[in-house]
């Protein structure tokens, strides 16, 4: 079960601030389950220990009503401080948009002369920059998913949805398509390439729209 934490599509092995923000988030609710499910053995072995001494009123409504509530509150409250930090902001972040079809995705961002440039199946960001990716569809609902980068967001036909993500350092960071959409669901992957921003790939710095 443990060797299902790493690998190239491990939320748990995040590669960008963003995706740290969410591993945190399963840490915190991992905790908070912990806890929970601790509380519920500690009532059981009371219950097997016939304890006429102990006020078993006082014991179910201390741990099972008001230490569930609190528990949860705090996984509530960090899920929603974690949440607002990872939204995209209005602070000119890099640009790019992502198109869903059956099965695929086509990326298009500004070239090196301000030109569009088209990839298919491949997104190249700059590392240690905030990219927002707007995402959509031209088919069914697809959702755009880098574990190590972020989280996911729907590709709902006729919306554009905003997802923002980073990557701390150059490297290939896999992405898949996380809503099923048909037969080609499966092998409809996806490369995310974070680049070093003062050498960008050929790919966007050839005059004319390359897809792969
Ligand atoms: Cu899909």
């Amino acid at each position: 079960m443990l060797v299902g934490c790493d690998g190239p599509l491990s939320t748990l092995s995040p590669a960008g601030p963003i995706a740290a923000e969410i591993a945190w988030l399963w840490w915190a609710m991992l905790a908070g389950a912990a806890l929970l499910t601790l509380m519920v053995g500690v009532l059981v072995a009371m219950s097997f220990g016939r304890p006429r001494d102990i006020p078993e009123r006082r014991w179910t409504v201390t741990l099972g009503v008001w230490f569930s509530i609190a528990v949860l509150s705090v996984v509530l409250a960090t899920g929603l401080w974690l949440g607002e930090r990872i939204l995209p902001r209005d602070d000119g972040a890099v640009t790019v948009h992502a198109h869903g079809f059956q099965w695929g995705w086509r990326f298009t961002q500004p070239g090196a002369d301000g030109q569009p440039v088209e990839t298919l199946d491949t997104l190249y960001i700059p590392a240690g920059q905030p990219v927002d990716v707007l995402v959509t569809s031209g088919d069914v609902i697809h959702a755009f998913w880098v574990p190590r980068l972020a989280g996911k967001i729907d590709a709902i036909p006729g919306r554009e949805n905003r997802l923002r993500l980073q990557a701390d350092m150059p490297g290939r960071f896999d992405g898949v398509c996380a809503e099923f959409c048909g037969l080609g669901h499966a092998v409809m992957r996806f490369a995310v390439i974070a680049y070093p921003p003062d050498a960008p790939p050929e790919a966007l710095t050839q005059l004319e729209g390359a897809p792969e």
